[in-house]
């Protein structure tokens, strides 16, 4: 792939998720019984920007089994409302205490807190519903869906994370302890969106472990990635809030290891990453960016 094509790949894949999120939040369906208020809260936590990686990691990881698209598609939007609920709760006073995300007002500032707390629920719920009334699929399949969706989205996957994240604060970390809780807070769901897409797609155990097993190096290497950012604390990387961690007293896995380990633990989680892919040949170049991109990115 040509330097920049990636990117420009991911951008226009962001427009389009976008554009169908605007659709599914404009739906007759959700708009006739949603009060006014709560919808715009909604909106507003979703049609935000974001780079919209879980939904092209979906879409992609479908791809190598030609699974119908517009299924794909469907859950991919599924899963980008259970992290725009993530987002919108995570910034809340209770928890991260953010005033702006995206570079714009979080949902409480532009709201009020219990309207983000809702808006949050409604995302989440909202999100079941989605997978749950895809009918082209057979209902086994949306079972299935429902069930990954829900432990990696829930108590032992992205809730169980930000509780592990929220009860070390002001206190020194191990690396065991931190790898588990990035894992958990961050992988869990952008490993859940590798493994929906293989699922979805009717992909063998085989094949579906394998896409798993990507979607955790490369929500690995997310994290990483964002510590490394957040160590740098770059006032010209656009979009980045600045040392936020650090900021609030949080001990990265930078500051343990240093960004040499840090770097060089990238690159094996990006080749364990494409060892996974090995099978699908060409099929999964794009997969394959996606690892690069998430490990090396500068904002
Ligand atoms: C509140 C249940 C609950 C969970 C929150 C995901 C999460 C757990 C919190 C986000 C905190 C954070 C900023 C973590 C760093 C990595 C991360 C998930 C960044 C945001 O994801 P991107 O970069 O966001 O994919 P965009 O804006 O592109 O959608």
């Amino acid at each position: 792939m040509k330097p920049g094509e990636f990117d420009e790949i991911l951008k226009a894949n962001a427009a389009a998720v976008g554009e169908s999120l605007d659709d599914v939040l404009s739906s007759h369906q959700l708009v006739a019984g949603t009060p006014h208020h709560l919808l715009n809260a909604m909106r507003h936590g979703v049609l935000n920007g974001g780079k919209r990686l879980r939904p092209f990691l979906v879409c992609e990881t479908a791809k190598l089994f030609d699974a119908n698209p517009k299924v794909a598609s469907q859950v991919a939007l599924a899963i980008e409302c259970i992290h725009s609920y993530s987002l919108i709760h995570d910034d809340l006073p209770a928890m991260d205490d953010d005033d702006l995300r995206r570079g714009k007002p979080t949902v409480h500032k532009a709201f009020d807190e219990a309207t983000a707390i809702l808006a949050g629920d409604a995302l989440l719920t909202l999100a079941f519903g989605i997978v749950a009334s895809i009918e082209a699929l057979p209902a086994e399949v949306r079972v299935k869906l429902v069930t990954l969706m829900a432990k990696k989205a829930g108590a032992p996957g992205m809730v169980g994370g930000q509780v592990l994240d929220m009860q070390s604060n002001g206190r020194p970390r191990s690396e065991i302890e931190i790898t588990r809780m990035q894992a958990m807070k961050t992988g869990a769901l952008i490993s859940c969106a590798c493994e929906a897409g293989a699922l979805l797609a009717g992909a063998s155990d085989d094949d579906r472990s394998r896409l798993r097993r990507y979607g955790e190096n490369v929500g690995i290497a997310f994290q990483l990635a964002d510590d490394l950012l957040d160590e740098i604390g770059d006032a010209a990387v656009v979009g980045k809030a600045t040392g936020k961690d650090r900021e609030k007293g949080k001990q990265t896995l930078a500051q343990i290891y240093g960004k040499r380990a840090l770097e060089d633990r990238l690159v094996a989680l990006v080749t364990g990453a494409e060892e996974m892919l090995e099978p699908f040949g060409e099929r999964a170049a794009r997969l394959v960016e996606a690892a690069r991109f998430v490990s090396y990115r500068k904002h």
